[in-house]
C-alpha cells in the first residue's frame, strides 16, 4: 500500500511541475520487427490450433525481450510513462485467438516488463521518475450499440461480462506492478463505465487505489465518439472515477484532434492528456506525419496551455516522441482550472443544472404508472410506438426523460432493459439524460448497466435501513449516475456524505402529495413541499430539488384545465423557493400569467393554504372549467383575443403557441407595415421578448417556448416570399459571400435564419451552417468556400465564450476577413471588451437583421470599408476604456487587502 501511495503522490508532484510524456505506438514498433507466425507462437504455443500472427499482446509471453526493448526505446527518448502491451488483453478480445484464459497472465507479464524497464530508467535518472500505465483497451465489442442492423435492441456483450473481463485484466496489471490504470481508446462510453466499475470494485477489494487515466476516441469529423457522445457529454459520463487525467487518443491526427483537446482543457478539472496518431492513415494504412510536423503542432497545444500529459498513438515512433519531448519541454503544464460545482448530466449531449439554470422538465410520459397509454404499449410489446412517445417528449421540450416500468403485469426488468437498449439507437431521444425510475433496486441497477450517459436514479431511500441505503448510494456513484433521495432525514444526509457522493449529484425529493382532497391534514402539503425546498436549498447549497408534479393535483383527475392551473401555480411558487427540476408532462403545462384570474386566485388559495374554505371554493369554480376546458363560457373567454389589435394578437399567439391564425394575423401586420421585415423586428420580436421574460421568470416552461418558436417560424415562413419580392433593386450580381452559423452549444436559430434571408434578399450569397457549429467547422468552411464575412449568432451565455474562442482561432489561423456578431445575449460591450481584442480583422456587433445588411455592405465596400472599420474600432476602444473605468470603481478588495485594512477595534474608544 505504501508503495503505491507514494508513487501516486510522486506522479501528482511531477504533474504539478511539468508536462509529462507518454510513449508512442506499440503496434507500429512491433511491425518494424517483421515477426512471423512462428515468432508469435514461440515454443510455448507452437501447437496452438489457431493462427496467432497479429496477437501483439501475446508477444509479452513469447518475445518479452522485444517488448521490453520497445519500452526502453521510449524511455530512452524521454517518455515518463509507458503503456503496457495489453491493449487486447481481456478475455473478450483474446477470444479471437481462443486465449481467454491467458488474459490475466498476459496482463501480469506485460506489466512486469514495463515495470522492469521503468525501474531501470528511474535508477539511471532518479530525478526523472518513470511510471507504468496498465492499459485496459476497449475490447472488440460494444455494450451500447447493436452489431445487428435489423435489431437495434440486440447486444453481443453485457455490462457484467465486461466487468468480469476488466476485473481479471486489472488484477493482472496491478499484480505485475502498474502504477496507473489507463482506460483508453474508448469509443463506447458504456464499455468504459464497465471498466471503471471493475477497477473501483477491485480497488475496494485490495484496499488501495491507483490513479486512473481516461482516454477516449473521437472517431470522425462529427466531433463525437463512435457511440455518439460529444466531448462534454463524454467527460460528464466518466468523471465520477475522479481520474488523474482525462483526454483523447488515436483516430484523428493531431491537427484534427486539437479542437477537442482545447475544449476539454476548458471544461475539465483534472489533468488533460492526449496521444494522437501520427496523422491520418493514408491509402496504404500507413501514417505520414513526420516527427517534426507532429512536434510542431503539439508544441502549439502546449503553448496554448492545453496539456498536462502528451504522447503518441498509431504511427508514432521513438523519433516522434523524441521530437515531441524537445518541442514541448519548454512549456509549463496546463493549470487545472477550478470548475463551478454543478450537477452535470449527459445523454449523447451534456446537460448541466446550475444556479442560473431555469426549471428543468423531466418528461413523465414514459412511465407506466403515470401514463395508461404508455403502459398499454409496453404490455402489448409495441416498443416502436413506445419509442415514439419518448421522442415526442424530447421534441416537446423534455430535458430529461423519466422511464418507469413498475407494473405487476410486466417483466419490469426486461422491459426496462429492452427499452433502454432501443433508446440508445435513437439519437433524437438518446441526446438527453435518462432518469431511471423504479421502487425496486434490481430494476434500477439493470437500467444503470444500459446507459452510457450520466443519468439520474429515481430513487433511493432509507426505507430499507441505513446499510442498504449506503450500499445503493455507493453503487449509484460507481455506475456514474446522480441520485434522487426520497424521504430523507438528517441522518440520511450524513450517510450520503459518508459515501463520498458529490453533493451536486444529490437531488432531494421532499415528496409532492395531493392537496384539496377534502382531508384537512392534506391542505398544507403544497406549502410543506415549498418550505422543505426552501430549507434544503438554504442548508445544502449544491443539492437540487425534484418532485413528481402531477401528484399535487390528483384530486382533480378528469379536469385537465384545473389540474394544469394547479401545476402552473405550484411550480411558480416552488421554483421561487428553489425547486430545480420536476417530473411533468412536457407537452401539457399552463402558463401562470395566462390562467383566468378567478381560477388562479382560487388555486393559489389552495396551493398556499391561504384559508380554510379554499378547497370548497376551488371545487365550485372547477365546474366552470371542467373537462377539456371547452365549456361554452370558457370558449367565449378563449376567443376574446381575436378581437384585440393585431400586435397583441401576434403576441398572444406566440405566448400561447397557437398557429391557427398566424398566417392571417401576420398578413394583416404586413399590410400595416412599411416593409415585411418590420413585422419580424416589430410585433414578432416584441412577442418573443414577452415569451423570453415569462420564461426567465419561471412563468413559462421550455415545452411552451418550443411551441412559441414553432409559431415564430411559421410567421417568418409566411413573410419569406414577401421579403424576397422586396429585394433591393434588380441587381443580380452577388454582393459577397457570407457564412452564417449559430455557435457550438447553442440551438437558437430563428434570428440567424432571418438574418440569412434578409442578406440573401439583398443579393448576398449565404452559406448557413445551422446550429451548434464548432469553431473548426466554421473556419474550415470559410476557408474552403472563400467567404467574405463570417456571421456568428448566439443566444445563451456560454455562446459568448464560444464566440471569443472562434475569434481567437481566426487570429491563430491567420484569417483577416470581417466577423459579425449577433443574437440576443450578445452586445456591443461584450464584443468590444471580450471579442474584438482577440482578432485583428474587423469585428462588428450587429443588433438586428436589417442593420446586418448595412454593416455587411460597409465591410465589403472598397470605398467605405476603411472609414467604417476605423470608426467601429474607435467606438469599441471607447467602450473598453469606459468598461475599465467601471471595473476599477467596483473592484473588490482581495481578502489579503481587506485583512490589511481591517478596522482596529483596539483603538476604538
Ligand atoms: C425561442 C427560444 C428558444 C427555443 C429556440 C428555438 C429555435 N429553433 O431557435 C428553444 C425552446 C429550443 C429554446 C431553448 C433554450 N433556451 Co431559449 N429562448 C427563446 C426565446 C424565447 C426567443 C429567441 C428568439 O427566437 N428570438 C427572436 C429572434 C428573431 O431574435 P434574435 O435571435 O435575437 O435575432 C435577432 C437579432 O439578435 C439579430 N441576430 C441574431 N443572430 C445574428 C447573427 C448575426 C451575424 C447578425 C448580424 C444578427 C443576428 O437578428 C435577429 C433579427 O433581427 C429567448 C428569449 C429572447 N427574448 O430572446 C429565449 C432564451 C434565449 N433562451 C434561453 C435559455 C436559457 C434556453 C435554454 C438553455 C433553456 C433550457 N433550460 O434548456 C435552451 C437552450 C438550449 C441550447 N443549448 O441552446 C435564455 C438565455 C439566457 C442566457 N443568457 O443564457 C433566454 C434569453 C430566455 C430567458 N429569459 O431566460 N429557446
Amino acid at each position: 500500500m505504501a508503495r503505491s501511495m507514494s508513487k501516486t503522490e510522486l506522479l501528482k508532484q511531477q504533474l504539478s511541475q511539468r508536462i509529462l510524456f507518454l510513449d508512442g505506438a506499440m503496434g507500429t514498433m512491433i511491425q518494424s520487427y517483421k515477426l512471423e507466425e512462428k515468432d508469435y507462437r514461440g515454443e510455448r504455443f507452437a501447437q496452438w490450433d489457431v493462427d496467432l500472427k497479429g496477437n501483439n499482446d501475446l508477444l509479452s509471453l513469447t518475445q518479452p525481450d522485444i517488448i521490453k526493448a520497445i519500452h526502453n526505446a521510449y524511455f530512452e527518448v524521454g517518455s515518463d510513462i509507458v503503456e503496457t502491451n495489453t491493449f487486447n488483453s481481456t478475455s473478450i478480445a483474446m477470444a479471437d485467438y481462443r486465449m481467454e484464459s491467458l488474459a490475466y497472465e498476459i496482463n501480469l507479464e506485460s506489466a512486469r516488463l514495463a515495470r522492469q524497464a521503468a525501474d531501470e530508467y528511474t535508477q539511471k535518472t532518479p530525478e526523472k521518475p518513470r511510471f507504468v500505465a496498465g492499459v485496459l483497451g476497449p475490447t472488440n465489442r460494444t455494450a451500447s450499440m447493436s452489431p445487428d442492423v435489423n435489431d437495434p435492441g440486440f447486444r453481443n456483450i453485457s455490462f457484467d461480462e465486461l466487468v468480469e473481463a476488466y476485473t481479471d485484466a486489472t488484477r493482472g496489471l496491478i499484480d505485475g506492478g502498474a502504477d496507473i490504470i489507463l482506460i483508453e481508446t474508448i469509443f463506447d462510453t458504456l464499455n468504459a463505465k464497465a471498466a471503471i466499475f471493475a477497477v473501483e470494485q477491485y480497488f475496494e477489494q485490495i484496499g488501495y487505489k491507483l490513479p486512473v487515466m481516461i482516454s477516449g476516441t473521437i472517431t470522425d469529423a462529427s466531433g463525437r465518439t463512435l457511440s455518439g457522445q460529444t466531448v462534454a457529454a463524454f467527460w460528464h459520463s466518466l468523471k465520477h472515477v475522479d481520474p488523474i487525467s482525462f483526454g483523447f487518443n488515436c483516430a484523428l491526427g493531431a491537427k484534427e484532434l486539437r479542437q477537442y483537446i482545447a475544449e476539454l482543457s476548458t471544461i475539465s478539472d483534472t489533468h488533460v492528456s492526449a496521444h494522437p496518431n501520427a496523422g491520418l492513415p493514408n491509402e496504404f494504412g500507413e501514417y505520414d506525419e513526420s516527427p517534426e510536423a507532429m512536434a510542431k503542432e503539439l508544441a502549439d497545444w502546449a503553448r496554448s496551455g492545453y496539456l498536462n500529459i502528451i504522447g503518441g498513438c498509431c504511427g508514432t515512433s521513438p523519433a516522434h516522441i523524441k521530437a515531441i519531448v524537445e518541442a514541448v519541454t519548454p512549456y509549463p503544464p496546463r493549470i487545472v482550472p477550478v470548475i463551478e460545482k454543478q450537477c452535470r448530466l449527459a445523454g449523447l449531449e451534456p446537460m448541466s443544472i446550475g444556479p442560473d439554470t431555469l426549471f428543468v422538465n423531466v418528461g413523465e410520459r414514459t412511465n407506466v404508472t403515470g401514463s395508461a397509454a404508455f403502459k398499454r404499449l409496453i404490455i402489448q410489446g409495441d416498443f416502436e410506438a413506445a419509442l415514439e412517445v419518448a421522442k415526442q417528449q424530447v421534441e416537446n421540450g423534455a430535458q430529461i426523460i423519466d422511464i418507469n416500468m413498475d407494473e405487476g403485469m410486466l417483466e419490469s426488468k426486461e422491459a426496462m432493459v429492452r427499452f433502454l437498449m432501443l433508446i440508445a439507437s435513437e439519437p433524437d431521444i438518446a441526446k438527453v439524460p435518462i432518469m431511471l425510475d423504479s421502487s425496486k433496486w434490481d430494476i434500477l441497477e439493470a437500467g444503470l448497466k444500459c446507459i452510457q450517459g450520466k443519468g439520474v436514479v429515481n430513487s433511493i431511500s432509507l426505507k430499507e435501513g441505513e446499510e442498504v441505503f449506503i450500499r445503493h448510494a455507493k453503487l449509484v456513484h460507481r455506475y456514474g449516475a446522480a441520485v434522487i433521495v426520497m424521504a430523507f432525514d438528517e441522518e440520511g444526509q450524513a450517510d450520503t456524505k459518508q459515501v463520498g457522493f458529490p453533493p451536486e449529484d444529490i437531488i432531494f425529493d421532499p415528496n409532492i402529495f395531493a392537496i384539496a382532497t377534502g382531508i384537512e391534514e392534506h391542505n398544507n402539503y403544497g406549502v410543506d413541499f415549498i418550505e422543505a425546498t426552501r430549507e434544503i436549498k438554504r442548508t445544502l447549497p449544491y443539492a437540487l430539488i425534484s418532485g413528481g408534479v402531477s401528484n399535487v393535483s390528483f384530486s382533480f383527475r378528469g379536469n385537465n384545465p384545473v389540474r394544469e392551473a394547479i401545476h402552473a401555480v405550484f411550480l411558480y411558487h416552488a421554483i421561487q423557493a428553489g425547486m430545480s427540476m420536476g417530473i411533468v408532462n412536457a407537452g401539457q403545462l399552463a402558463i401562470y400569467a395566462d390562467i383566468p384570474e378567478d381560477l388562479r386566485d382560487a388555486v393559489e388559495d389552495v396551493v398556499l393554504n391561504r384559508h380554510d374554505g379554499g378547497t370548497e371554493k376551488l371545487l365550485e369554480l372547477a365546474e366552470k372549467y371542467r373537462g377539456d376546458g371547452s365549456s361554452s363560457e370558457v370558449k367565449k373567454e378563449d376567443m376574446e383575443w381575436r378581437g384585440w389589435p393585431v400586435n397583441k394578437r401576434l403576441e398572444h399567439a406566440l405566448v400561447k403557441g397557437i398557429t391557427d391564425y398566424i398566417d392571417e394575423d401576420t398578413e394583416q401586420a404586413r399590410l400595416e407595415a412599411e416593409r415585411p421585415l418590420h413585422v419580424i423586428e416589430g410585433a414578432l420580436m416584441d412577442g418573443m421578448n414577452v415569451v423570453g421574460d415569462l420564461f426567465g421568470a419561471g412563468k413559462m416552461f421550455l415545452p411552451q417556448v418550443v411551441k412559441s418558436a414553432r409559431v415564430m417560424k411559421k410567421a417568418v415562413a409566411y413573410l419569406m416570399p414577401f421579403m424576397e419580392a422586396d429585394k433591393a433593386g434588380g441587381e443580380r450580381q452577388t454582393n459577397g459571400k457570407i457564412l452564417m452559423a449559430t455557435v457550438k452549444g447553442d440551438v437558437h436559430d430563428i434570428g440567424k435564419n432571418i438574418v440569412g434571408v434578409v442578406l440573401q434578399c439583398n443579393n448576398y450569397e449565404v452559406i448557413d451552417l445551422g446550429v451548434m457549429v464548432p469553431a473548426e467547422k466554421i473556419l474550415q468552411t470559410a476557408r474552403l468556400e472563400n467567404v467574405d464575412i463570417i456571421g456568428l449568432s448566439g443566444l445563451i451565455t456560454p455562446s459568448l465564450d464560444e464566440m471569443v474562442h472562434v475569434a481567437k482561432e481566426m487570429q491563430r489561423q491567420g484569417f483577416t476577413i470581417p466577423l459579425m456578431i449577433g443574437g440576443a445575449t450578445t452586445s456591443r460591450a461584450h464584443t468590444a471588451v471580450k471579442i474584438e481584442p482577440n482578432y485583428q480583422g474587423a469585428t462588428v456587433y450587429v443588433t438586428d437583421a436589417s442593420r446586418g445588411v448595412g454593416v455587411a455592405s460597409n465591410l465589403l465596400s472598397g470605398d467605405l470599408k476603411d472609414d467604417f472599420v476605423k470608426s467601429v474600432r474607435e467606438e469599441y476602444e471607447e467602450v473598453r476604456e469606459r468598461h475599465k473605468g467601471r471595473e476599477a470603481k467596483t473592484k473588490q478588495h482581495s481578502l489579503e487587502e481587506a485583512r490589511r485594512n481591517k478596522f482596529n477595534w483596539g483603538n476604538y474608544q
